[in-house]
């Protein structure tokens, strides 16, 4: 694959540097300045130079929303306060009696805002198991307005494959909405796949530093009216400093990957090879089910990877205790090492009945792998394993 669309005259790496951001059009300024400004004065009513107020719409905000429309290759991106608020716009176009077929395995707010905040509204989630299209396709009925994934897949890095599931969409009459988060568009683009929309979370790899929430929608115009007329109307924006801190970070998204990239699929061959470890999630293997289709539809296999210690629950925990480069936090996506558990942290909300079952329990244990120097992120690992025994 490459990075590129067709029509696209510059590169990823550069377009992730300019694109949007010419300099400033009142003092030249090269970087694009943070407009802290709730309002814009205009010259009569009506008369002003395209901006009002800034939670319809704000410059800086503007600028980080095109470079990220540029990225994905779509024609425009929104921006959100966070992941879930961007979630939460696409589910707005849904109606009481509609309803969206989404793969089991997924974050846990996702899960936790379908049931607990649009099921009693009225909108009914179906749930594969499976990560197959003919999963989907079997959950489709005619009510099925959306179909909602994830891949690679939060916490268990399945991959699913984008070209069939849009293809089952769209013969359902359904838009498919897949959440890029875990991926990041340097490393895939489902637009490009056949894909509507698409959802970030830009606290993670687009932001990069763990220093900002945020969230976007990106796809083709005639779909993000509504959802504009949503970001709007309900108001969830990202405010001009945090829409400066995301786009800041989205200028070396690329370099970034490049070393996510190497650095997870160099951590997770030797993790394979560790006799504490019953397996190792991570789509750059080649004992992975998904990793034929990852190489066809993604470009290198992303910085995370979860992990089945043999000694379940209680090794599990001493092992989330005894890393010092990984930090012990939710979230990922960032330059430095994260250690979670699903089971007690980001996935807590989904009932233990609903995730067990697939393998999200308290034996599992899942890695951002950061930027640092490998081999001291490969030491950490190592005496936290060698501590499993004492
Ligand atoms: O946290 P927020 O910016 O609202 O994004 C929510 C979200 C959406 N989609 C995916 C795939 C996510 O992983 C997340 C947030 N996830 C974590 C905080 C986590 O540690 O998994």
């Amino acid at each position: 694959m490459s990075h590129d669309p067709p029509k696209e005259p510059h590169g990823f790496a550069t377009r992730a540097i300019h694109a949007g951001q010419d300099a400033d059009p009142t003092t030249g300024a090269t970087v694009v300045p943070i407009y802290a400004t709730s309002t814009f004065t205009q010259e009569a009513p009506g008369s002003h130079k395209g901006y009002e107020y800034s939670r319809s719409g704000n410059p800086t905000r503007a600028a980080l929303e095109t470079c990220l429309a540029s990225l994905e290759g779509a024609e425009r991106a929104l921006a959100f306060a966070s992941g879930l608020a961007a979630s939460t716009a696409v589910l707005s176009t849904l109606r009481p009696g509609d309803e969206l077929v989404a793969s089991a395995d997924l974050y846990g707010g996702t899960y936790r805002l379908l049931e607990r905040v649009f099921r009693p509204m009225g909108v009914v989630a179906r749930y594969t198991e499976a990560s197959d299209p003919a999963s989907f396709e079997a959950l489709t009925t005619p009510k099925t307005k959306l179909v909602w994934i994830e891949t690679p897949t939060n916490p268990l890095l399945q991959i699913l494959d984008v070209r069939e599931i849009a293809r089952v969409a769209h013969e359902a009459g359904a838009v498919l909405a897949v959440d890029n988060t875990f991926a990041s568009p340097y490393v895939q683009r489902p637009i490009g796949l056949g894909a509507d929309l698409v959802v970030h979370s830009t606290t993670k790899y687009i932001g990069g530093h763990s220093d900002v929430v945020g969230g976007a929608v990106m796809g083709p115009r005639s779909l993000l009216e509504p959802i504009q007329f949503y970001q709007n109307a309900a108001g969830g924006v990202p405010g001009p400093f945090d829409a400066w801190l995301t786009l800041r970070g989205l200028k070396t998204l690329a370099l970034r990957m490049e070393r996510h990239n190497a650095n997870a699929l160099e951590l997770a061959t030797w993790l394979e090879s560790r006799g504490e470890i019953e397996r190792v999630y991570y789509p750059g293997l080649a004992s992975h089910p998904g990793h034929a289709l990852a190489g066809r539809q993604m470009d290198g296999y992303g910085g995370m990877i979860s992990i089945r210690l043999r000694g379940g629950g209680p090794a599990a925990t001493r092992f989330l205790k005894a890393t010092r480069l990984f930090s012990l936090a939710e979230s990922l996506g960032g330059v430095e090492s994260l250690i979670s558990h699903p089971a007690t942290m980001t996935h807590a909300s989904i009932p233990v009945e609903v995730r067990a079952a697939r393998g999200v329990d308290d034996g599992l244990v899942r890695l951002s792998v950061g930027v640092e120097d490998v081999r001291d992120l490969r030491a950490d690992l190592a005496q936290a394993l060698e501590r499993l025994s004492e």
